[in-house]
């Protein structure tokens, strides 16, 4: 009979006193355990100031968590254009957007506006004021030029490429330097007056030139064709 008496005395205390009423004995961070806030709404509280955190959240409070490899502490977390509210969560900035906030939604990249189709040449997108990441294929501050294409048979990155007179910005298309024309930039782009090898330079050059085709020495080079007598 006095084990049973024990038994009914021990039911009543759990009963009347309870696991839930045992579990606020005690609180974390000065919030109950059993206060949904508790561990910043991140974690449990298992014991006087001890937090067991939810998957993804950290510190001693449950506070902490990380988005993209970042603390949500960190400055630069969010790309430094948001905040990280929960596990690769950020809330960006007015004017930022892009899951971790790195791209702009309301700048310009060298004139024209992000969400225009021709921003960074067409072949990237415009992240920050002036700071296009291009697309696989295409480099360049503006991505306007190509980096794995060819012009006229000549990769892009052969010094010889638009006759080393130009840059070959895009398939078949060089863009000449300065005082060049043509597709592969080997016209001059002026007409010199004197210039009559035509090699954008009037120099001494264009003297020897002059020499070779009128002051023709037939004993010299007989099989010229200005000194054969006609038939
Ligand atoms: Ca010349």
């Amino acid at each position: 009979m006095a084990n049973l008496r024990f038994f009914f005395i021990a039911f009543l205390l759990v009963t009347l006193v309870g696991p839930a009423n045992i579990v606020r004995a005690f609180e974390c961070d000065g919030i109950n355990s059993d206060d949904p806030n508790v561990c910043s709404g991140h974690g449990t509280c298992i014991g006087q100031n001890t937090c067991v955190c939810d998957p993804g959240w950290t510190g001693a409070d449950c506070s902490e968590c990380q988005c993209y490899g970042l603390s949500s502490s960190d400055p630069d977390v969010c790309s430094g254009h948001g905040i990280c509210i929960g596990p690769d969560t950020c809330v960006c900035e007015l004017g930022w957007t892009g899951a971790d906030c790195s791209v702009c939604s309301v700048c310009q990249c060298y004139g024209i506006n992000s969400d225009d189709p021709n921003v960074c040449s067409g072949q990237g997108t415009c992240i920050g004021p002036d700071t296009c990441v291009c697309n696989p294929g295409w480099t360049g501050s503006d991505c306007s030029v190509c980096s794995v294409c060819q012009c006229y048979g000549i990769n892009s990155d052969d010094p010889n490429v638009c006759s080393g007179q130009g840059t070959c910005i895009g398939p078949d298309t060089c863009a000449c330097d300065k005082g060049w024309a043509g597709d592969i930039c080997d016209k001059c782009y002026y007409k010199l007056r004197g210039d009559i090898n035509e090699d954008c330079i009037v120099d001494f050059f264009d003297l020897a030139h002059l020499a070779a085709t009128w002051l023709i020495d037939c004993i010299v080079d007989p099989s010229n064709p200005e000194c054969l007598p006609p038939e």
